[in-house]
């Protein structure tokens, strides 16, 4: 499903040039739910490599980028959370050359599993018209598209409330047009976006922007504007 020009959703993902941007991975999240007393299966990393499979099976790209929270802890690393970033990086290294990884506001200790694959961590990532940001702080010198994730957004119907489905938001900020990209983890469907209070700053009010769903099978169908869609 094609947005803009060079920019695509692809899956959960959303294909810019030569580049793969995914966020809000949130990798270690059952181990930090089972240190809290919540005893869930680990299958978080598993259901993400499946995803990136289906995916460079459908495309092929040089980069990867990771638009924050690659992580979920604050404050420490869980031992989950080494081996499975690690996982993941030595997996994407097989499919691309580089990794980018920009900083979330979960991702305050990143650094010490950066360094064993020789990673940096950057602020935003930008090229042409594109600045790709997490999206949890405002910066100045934004470029004409934004694409932020932080957000999870997802959508639910008043005839099945329980069902939420992801989506991708696309819409205004200022007078830069915004992409919102849904989180790339399983564990966490998002926030429905018509429940207002948005977390991210780049967003408040959504009636014009477009919803675009993502199905089981990957692939994004165009649901208009969010005020024309049904309750
Ligand atoms: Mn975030």
């Amino acid at each position: 499903m094609k947005l803009f020009k060079d920019i695509e959703i692809i899956d959960l993902a959303l294909k810019y040039k030569d580049n793969l941007i995914i966020g809000d991975l949130q990798l270690g999240y059952e181990e930090y739910l089972h240190n809290k007393g919540l005893l869930i299966p680990k299958f978080q990393l598993n259901d993400i490599l499946e995803r990136l499979g289906r995916i460079f099976s459908r495309v092929k790209v040089k980069r990867v980028i990771i638009n924050g929270d690659l992580k979920h802890e604050f404050g420490t690393i869980n031992k989950q959370e080494w081996n499975d970033v690690l996982k993941l990086f030595d997996y994407l290294f097989t499919k691309v050359e580089e990794i980018i990884i920009i900083k979330g506001n979960h991702d305050v200790i990143l650094a010490p599993i950066l360094k064993q694959r020789n990673l940096k961590l950057v602020n935003y990532f930008e090229d042409d018209d594109v600045t790709i940001i997490h999206g949890d702080k405002i910066v100045v010198n934004l470029n004409k598209i934004i694409i932020i994730a932080h957000e999870h957004p997802a959508i639910s119907f008043s005839e099945k409330p329980a069902d939420k489905f992801k989506c991708f938001l696309v819409g205004k900020f200022q007078r830069k047009n915004l992409i919102v990209i849904p989180s790339f983890s399983n564990l966490t469907v998002g926030t429905d976006v018509r429940h207002g209070n948005f977390l991210s700053p780049y967003i408040n009010k959504i009636d014009n922007f477009n919803c675009y769903i993502v199905d089981d099978k990957g692939n994004a169908r165009d649901f208009g504007k969010i005020k024309e869609l049904p309750l």
